[in-house]
């Protein structure tokens, strides 16, 4: 056998089947950008390789995060400020033109160039951190050179960084003020004019809605999920976040890759998202920020067989979040997830939620080579420290990789 690389000397949590499924000592042997065979190290097959020795270190699929609002102007901080000070709300401020409007505002001032820099600043802290591969959804333009910007940001993100990137299209995300009280008439332009436009330039790689009594309505997102299908897109769903509004059960009906948030989904929710085969994506930065206290419904998503990913929502109103390892603490804090399956839901469970499944998410032979070996003795390790920087090596497709 003929291989490229070896790394060697280290504890695989391959994350198979969505468990650690750990191999002792193992080896992974690396052609070219995928993962050629990885087993035992007793049981290394022969050939001329270049090995590493991972000195003993822990190593896991890298990192995904599903669910990012990774590209955007400006910082929010003093929305923070007036929700922990005045005891204002999310909704409230929003009603009063901040919230996504005030970044929408920053956002569209901001060239491509600026909005380029701020999002390979966030997302190399992002991949410091272990993270190989990134959902970015627009969302802060809301019309079409707005949300077209923002794409291509995160198109562009993939050629700077060894990162993976999917380009999600958030279009509606909030009712832009030139459409204010014409909700109906921004969602027709969405779906006649802006997503076609940006589907043929190649910048969307699936389509995702704002299903919220402050965003959208259920009738609003279907509309906008009819079209998306017309252009072979995929769909996914930010869903009963702040209250029912029965997103879960329309993403559900068009086979979403995601449902996100979930926090008041219900039985009858859940079951659907079973039958569909979507992923529930669990968003804990977002749950704290806003100190939330109804919690996503984990017990009946694991009764159902849910596949339940967790990810940053990096977004600067509800989720500053720089680590999205500092998520699997907070996943298993706050939503009472164990730590293995915290981290299957930044594996293979995010890998599913973003249609990546069959090449990404898990140690497995023909899957790509991104993984990280880290500094740590049990692989609960990484949802139990908070903070700090635990990558001894990032390695992306073959190649290690060196943070600048
Ligand atoms: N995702 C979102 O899109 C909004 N909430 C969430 O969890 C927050 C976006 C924002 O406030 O900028
Ligand atoms: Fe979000």
């Amino acid at each position: 056998m003929t291989y490229t690389r070896c790394w060697y000397h280290c504890h695989a949590a391959t994350m198979k089947g969505g468990h650690y499924s750990v191999i002792e000592d193992a080896a992974i042997v690396v052609r070219g950008e995928r993962i050629a065979w990885i087993g035992p190290r007793e049981a290394l097959p022969p050939g001329a390789a270049e090995a590493v020795d991972l000195g003993g270190a822990w190593v896991t699929p890298g990192l995904i995060d599903c669910h990012t609002h990774l590209a955007f102007a400006g910082e929010r901080s003093a929305e923070f400020e007036l929700r922990l000070l005045e005891g204002a709300s999310y909704a409230e401020i929003a009603a009063h033109g901040g919230g996504i409007a005030s970044t929408v505002r920053a956002t569209r001032a901001a060239s491509e160039e600026q909005l380029l820099d701020s999002a390979l600043r966030r997302a190399r802290q992002l991949l410091r951190d272990g993270v190989t591969c990134l959902e970015v959804k627009s969302g802060y333009g809301l019309d079409l050179p707005g949300e077209r910007k923002l794409l291509r940001v995160a198109r562009q993100l993939a050629g700077r960084l060894p990162l993976t990137v999917r380009a999600t299209c958030l279009a509606a995300h909030a009712l832009p003020p030139e459409y204010a009280g014409r909700a109906d008439d921004y969602i027709a332009h969405v779906c006649d004019e802006l997503l076609p436009a940006l589907a043929e330039e190649g910048l969307v790689d699936a389509v995702d809605a704002y299903c919220e009594h402050l965003a959208f309505s259920p009738a609003q997102v279907e509309r906008l999920f009819r079209a998306a299908s017309a252009l072979r897109l995929p769909v996914k769903l930010h869903a009963e976040q702040l209250s029912a509004q029965g997103g879960a059960q329309l993403a559900a009906r068009y086979r979403a890759l995601s449902a996100d948030h979930l926090e008041y989904a219900g039985e009858a929710d859940v079951a659907a998202l079973a039958a569909a085969g979507t992923v529930a994506v669990l968003l804990p930065a977002a749950f704290y920020l806003l100190r939330e206290r109804q919690l996503p419904p984990v017990e009946a998503l694991r009764r159902h067989g849910v596949p339940m990913a967790v990810a940053s929502d990096l977004n600067p109103g509800t989720a500053p979040v720089l680590s999205l390892r500092l998520m699997l603490a907070m996943a298993c804090t706050s939503f009472g997830l164990t730590p293995e399956e915290a981290l299957a839901g930044v594996t293979l469970h995010a890998a599913r939620a973003l249609g990546l499944v069959d090449s990404h998410g898990s140690l497995e032979v023909g899957k790509y080579a991104d993984f990280v070996a880290w500094d740590i003795h049990r692989p609960a390790e990484l949802a139990y420290w908070l903070g700090g920087e635990l990558p001894r090596q990032v390695v992306f497709h073959g190649l290690e990789v060196t943070h600048g």
